[in-house]
């Protein structure tokens, strides 16, 4: 895969060259590149922003250096005759006003040849630029969620960090891949390591029994438990069709029925 960035802070995104994913790079699984947007600029004070039309507080991106930055970065523009059709690469435009970002986004995306990341600042960037934009890519303005941040780098961080783990070689350790991509929309359940007692704290006793189907059992209701305190908002759309017994007990204890395959909350629960 081919991610670039494009922002007017690169430094900011100097993280990506760490860890899992500077892992992938020197693996040669991802070719990733960051840009700085005043690279693409043309006069003497490398000029990124303006006032915006309308009146308004702050300023606005321009929207030439980021067509420039695009073009050469996506190779966009007239092609040589007899090319053969390619897929469009993915422009990824982090934004408050996006679709929320999510794990089965994160998976679509790690299907795509090429990804570049237009990380805005100020107010965002001139609404044309996405307009045009569309012609050569498949634009998606993202949110990484419901608050504001300063500019789109922060998200960009996550959202790599976030594609760049389901690209296969990148993580280290398989299983855990595979325990993710059948988990069924609930949140994960508590995890322990040694020592078994620490500041007069006991791991569970279970998850020391060896009782593997005890343990499997005990962590899926730990699972209930903290979607039903954290999230509840998930069992909204979980299948509890075709659940164990025990399992619908679980489920009964913190205050939810089973009505037609889907969760109900008790009206007094
Ligand atoms: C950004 C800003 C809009 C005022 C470029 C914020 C994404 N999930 C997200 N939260 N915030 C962002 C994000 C992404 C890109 C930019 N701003 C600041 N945005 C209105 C200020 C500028």
């Amino acid at each position: 895969m081919r991610i670039d960035v494009v922002s007017i802070f690169p430094e900011y995104l100097a993280p990506l060259e760490l860890s899992l994913i500077g892992k992938a790079r020197q693996d040669g699984l991802l070719d990733l590149n960051v840009h700085d947007l005043r690279d693409f600029t043309t006069d003497r004070h490398r000029t990124v922003d303006d006032t915006p039309y309308g009146g308004g507080a702050g300023m606005v991106m321009k929207p030439e250096p980021w067509a420039q930055a695009l073009t050469a970065i996506a190779e966009v523009g007239p092609k040589a005759p007899g090319t053969e059709a390619v897929r469009k690469p993915v422009l990824i435009v982090p934004s408050p006003a996006g679709e929320r970002f999510s794990q089965a986004i994160a998976h679509e995306l790690a299907e795509e040849e090429q990804l570049v990341f237009a990380c805005g600042r100020y107010e965002g960037i001139d609404e044309r630029v996405l307009e045009w934009a569309a012609e050569h890519f498949t634009v998606r303005p993202m949110s990484l969620g419901d608050y504001v941040l300063n500019g789109g780098e922060v998200a960009v961080l996550a959202m790599v960090e976030a594609v760049g783990r389901l690209l296969p070689g990148v993580v280290g350790n398989p299983e855990s891949l595979v325990e993710e991509s059948h988990s069924d929309g609930l949140l994960e359940y508590p995890v322990y390591t040694k020592p078994s007692s620490w500041r007069d704290r006991e791991v569970p006793a279970v998850l020391l029994s060896g009782n593997h189907g005890k343990i499997a059992q005990w962590r899926r209701h730990e699972q209930y438990r903290r979607t039903a305190e954290r999230r509840p908002d998930l069992l909204d759309v979980f299948d509890a069709g075709k659940l164990p017994r025990a399992d619908r007990t679980a489920f009964g204890e913190l205050g939810y029925d089973v009505v037609d395959g889907r969760l109900r909350r008790r009206p007094d629960a």
